[in-house]
């Protein structure tokens, strides 16, 4: 993998993949820790869902093997995120969406769309926020990849939706096996599609964006302290999420 590649293509396209990135046995471990939270969320949750019809977002555990240092912090990410945006990216939101049998296709959308500047929504800006994205499972055209507008993060808004009308651009699916890693701008116009298969189509992500910038626009786990704790000081300036249970003093 060569950085200034990616970093090219992230600027140029709006997305890229890496392929394959992250070891299998770290993301089964994280699966096989998560399934059952998830599919008791689904239990509970079915008839409410949250990204539309059959499709969830949930809050990503912090408890180990869920979280793992090596996704928050692999050499070779954060050299992309911070190639494209600076050195003191934080990452703030951890999460996964869930389509579910049911599901339809997304109207085509960018994330976290309120503009910096409301007065100039239009305005080219350097990116300050970037999304990092890996499947617990194989992802494939039967259970729902990502579609993405490639170069639409650089548009205004109504020329990148009407290009994609127009099929002047075409929407790329982003199919991903284990260990393969997806970032995007979140401001490429993009839709998940139908996951037409019996097991939830699980999709996570790391949100870094510049230290600067703050939405709190995903619901977000706290830390557990004794985690946070287990981490170097570096590590930990990377992380931008609430503690829990931090004895007083600290
Ligand atoms: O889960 C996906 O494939 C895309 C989800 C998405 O873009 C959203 O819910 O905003």
């Amino acid at each position: 993998m060569l950085v200034t590649d990616r970093i090219a293509e992230l600027q140029e396209r709006g997305f890229c993949v890496l392929k394959p990135h992250f070891p299998r046995s770290l993301i089964q471990a994280c699966r096989d820790a998560f399934w059952p939270i998830l599919l008791d969320y689904l239990e509970r949750n079915r008839d409410q869902p949250n990204r539309g019809e059959h499709r969830h977002y949930l809050a990503m555990p912090f408890e180990p093997p869920c979280f793992a240092p090596e996704f928050f912090f692999d050499a070779g990410i954060l050299s992309i995120v911070r190639g494209v945006m600076d050195e003191r990216v934080v990452a703030d939101q951890w999460g996964c969406d869930v389509p579910v049998l049911g599901s339809k296709h997304q109207q085509l959308h960018a994330d976290y769309r309120r503009p910096l500047f409301p007065e100039a929504p239009d305005l080219l800006l350097p990116t300050y926020m970037l999304v990092v994205s890996f499947g617990l499972t194989d992802i494939l055209p039967a259970n729902g990849p990502i579609e993405i507008a490639p170069g639409t993060h650089r548009m205004p808004r109504d020329q990148a939706q009407r290009s994609v009308e127009l099929a002047e651009i075409e929407l790329q699916p982003v199919t991903l096996d284990l260990g393969d890693v997806l970032i995007r701008h979140p401001w490429a116009l993009h839709r998940g599609t139908p996951n037409l298969t019996d097991t939830p189509r699980a999709l996570v992500t790391i949100r870094y964006v510049r230290r600067w910038y703050a939405d709190c626009s995903r619901e977000v786990n706290s830390l557990p302290f004794a985690v946070w704790q287990s981490l170097t000081t570096e590590q930990q300036n990377i992380l931008r999420f609430p503690i829990e249970d931090r004895p007083s003093g600290w």
